[in-house]
């Protein structure tokens, strides 16, 4: 009881109107005056925002069901210092306009102690600048393009970037599958755009040579015959989607219809289950790059174990890399607020404060700690998509 009240009390007022706090590399920063007075509480708010609707609702479905394996496990095993966690959901739908009203409404409600969000980069993006300007964590488990970290000291995610991702996969195509051209179709959005333009950066430095590059507009662009025909004729060794699943399925499928036999390879955003219920046979040896991959070969007793709990949870539902990286997000919320409090500044300076694998967070991906920026220096695997199932590749990728 005295560790709840003391908990509790570290909730009370602790999102002062003018906090100081260390900045990331051990300066000093003065929090925004629009830090919002937080009032009494006998619970811990940890906001989680997604696209729980939209054409990357099957990403947002993964996302709150891990969050709320976390709260649960976490609920059940009596709380943070005896304080329950309350989660808020907030549906952003995968979009920036949204975002932007997900982030004020998360941000300014003074009981939220920090935000798991957002997936989409453009999301992330968006919402940046009002987390900082209400000094509020905003903790990506999905945003990959390279920019997101940069310029604010309260964002912070637990996977790679699409630099990395990007020189990942111009070296997985080179050096492992030993092709020499490549075709690309790219969402014309800050994950698209970006993932493409590091792979061409990549690629042309190990001499694969550019065919040709289309983007689309996700969920307006339906119809991929032209790209697929310039592609076709043109015959590269790979085609590679720096997108998202729908477009991906789409794109597979119609140039399967139309015959053409060309290895497909994408990014994380491929990486979804209905990527394989959309495509069906169509995307079968599709490859993709991805954070993690939850598979009963993969992970020690840890993975292991979510991996059991996920599925005695829900139905028997397999958890994907979405759901595995919001869960971590989740319980190193947990882990810091255990030791630091509640308070949204403290919140921050822990985190920044892991820096190193010794001082890292432990989860089911691996460890999270964080560079200068708030990103994460963690690995990538191949998966494959095979008998209509994710599995990890047989070649991974060499180190860096
Ligand atoms: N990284 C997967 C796709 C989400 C995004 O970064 O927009």
């Amino acid at each position: 009881m005295r560790t709840h009240r003391r908990i509790a009390a570290v909730v009370v007022f602790v999102v002062g109107s003018v906090v100081f706090g260390a900045c990331r590399g051990g300066d000093r920063t003065q929090q925004s005056s629009s830090a919002p007075q937080a009032k009494p509480t006998d619970v811990i708010r940890i906001g989680v925002a997604g696209p729980f609707t939209g054409s990357a609702a099957a990403f947002g479905e993964q996302i709150r069901m891990g969050a709320e394996l976390a709260r649960d496990q976490v609920n059940e095993r009596g709380g943070i210092g005896g304080v329950s966690v309350e989660m808020v959901f907030e549906d952003d739908q995968g979009r920036d306009d949204q975002a932007n009203i997900v982030a004020t409404k998360l941000a300014t409600d003074p009981m939220v102690s920090a935000v798991i969000g957002h997936f989409n980069s453009i999301c992330s993006a968006a919402g940046k600048a009002i987390y900082k300007q209400f000094g509020v964590v905003e903790f990506s488990p999905g945003s990959t393009n390279v920019d997101i970290c940069k310029g604010s000291d309260w964002t912070f995610r637990n996977l790679y970037h699409d630099g990395y991702q990007g020189q990942s996969l111009a070296r997985y195509i080179k050096d492992v599958l030993g092709l020499e051209s490549a075709a690309i179709f790219y969402d014309n959005d800050d994950y698209g755009s970006g993932l493409k333009n590091a792979f061409v950066a990549d690629a042309e430095r190990l001499g694969i040579e550019i065919v040709g590059e289309e983007a689309f507009q996700r969920e307006a662009t339906l119809d991929f015959s032209p790209a697929i025909d310039k592609f076709a004729s043109q015959n590269p060794d790979i085609i590679f989607i720096a997108g998202l699943y729908n477009e991906a399925a789409s794109i597979v499928k119609q140039a399967r219809e139309k015959g053409v036999a060309t290895q497909f390879i994408g990014g994380d955003g491929l990486y979804s289950p209905d990527l394989i219920e959309n495509g069906g046979e169509a995307v079968e040896g599709l490859l993709l790059t991805t954070p993690f991959i939850v598979h009963p070969d993969i992970g020690g007793p840890v993975a292991q174990s979510f991996r059991t709990a996920f599925r005695e949870k829900f139905d028997g539902q397999d958890p994907d890399t979405w759901a595995a990286l919001t869960y971590d997000a989740a319980n190193q919320l947990f882990d810091v607020i255990g030791r630091v409090g509640s308070d949204r500044t403290a919140i921050r300076d822990a985190l920044a404060a892991m820096t190193t694998p010794e001082t890292a967070y432990a989860g089911v991906t691996g460890r999270t700690y964080f560079d200068e920026n708030g990103d994460c220096l963690k690995p990538a695997y191949v998966a494959v998509v095979r008998d209509g199932e994710f599995a990890p590749a047989a070649e991974q990728i060499p180190a860096l």
